[in-house]
């Protein structure tokens, strides 16, 4: 089987939702997704992670609860990091770091059929997972976030635009402290699509901060 097909690509990022258990202070990580896919999120990626994440087998439970969520609205799957998680839910796909394995180590373990993200930072990292066979990165952080412990110097949306006049034209997705409110502009910098964790999963109406996204975004 062929890689995704970049325009598919792109539609998907268009609302890329976050989370994991620690990230869902209102609602159950799964009437969380619920929520949120019913609002319009089109991708979704499972992130077990930070301080109180789950560990070994109750990881994996929740994975199966959350994928079989998505499956049921026909929203693709990602782990992040764990692609012995990955595999062993058979996700369709795995979105890594500078940290983690390269993508090109996870292309060959996962097959053409999956999708891969990784994490860029600069031109530089950016130029290296494109040759490396990523599908898309994701590219951050845009704004202040409280959601990733390691999170790197803020970048705002101009190096979207960086990357974009140094001529990547791969699917790109902003991440990191983005709202309804700012996520304009890094669509408007060259990003295909928005990431998000807390806008979405701690928003008092989860329905409607994932719906107010989508609108933001057609303005
Ligand atoms: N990665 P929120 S920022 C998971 O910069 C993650 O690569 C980032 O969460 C990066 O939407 C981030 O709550 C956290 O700010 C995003």
């Amino acid at each position: 089987m062929s890689r995704i097909d970049p325009a598919a690509m792109r539609s998907l990022l268009r609302l890329y939702f976050i989370m994991g258990s620690v990230n869902c202070p209102r609602l159950s990580p799964a009437d969380t997704l619920r929520e949120a896919i019913a609002g319009g999120v089109t991708l979704f990626q499972y992130r077990e992670k930070g301080a109180g994440a789950l560990q070994g087998a109750a990881a994996l439970e929740l994975g199966r609860q959350l994928q079989a969520i998505c499956r049921e609205n026909s929203v693709p799957f990602i782990v992040n990091d764990d692609i012995g998680l990955a595999e062993l839910l058979d996700a369709d796909g795995v979105h890594v770091g500078q940290d983690d394995a390269p993508a090109r180590e996870l292309r060959r373990r996962l097959g053409a059929h999956k999708i891969i993200g990784v994490s860029a930072h600069t031109v530089d990292e950016a130029r290296q997972a494109v040759a490396d066979g990523a599908d898309y990165l994701g590219i951050g952080p845009i704004y202040p976030t409280a959601s990733k412990d390691d999170a790197r110097a803020v970048q705002g949306p101009p190096i979207l635009e960086e990357l974009r006049r140094c001529g990547l034209d791969i699917p790109l997705v902003g991440i990191g402290g983005i709202t309804a409110g700012s996520a304009r502009p890094v669509i408007e910098a060259g990003a295909d699509g928005v990431s998000v964790i807390s806008a979405i999963a701690a928003a008092e109406d989860i329905r409607q901060a994932s719906a107010g996204f989508r609108h933001a975004m057609r303005q």
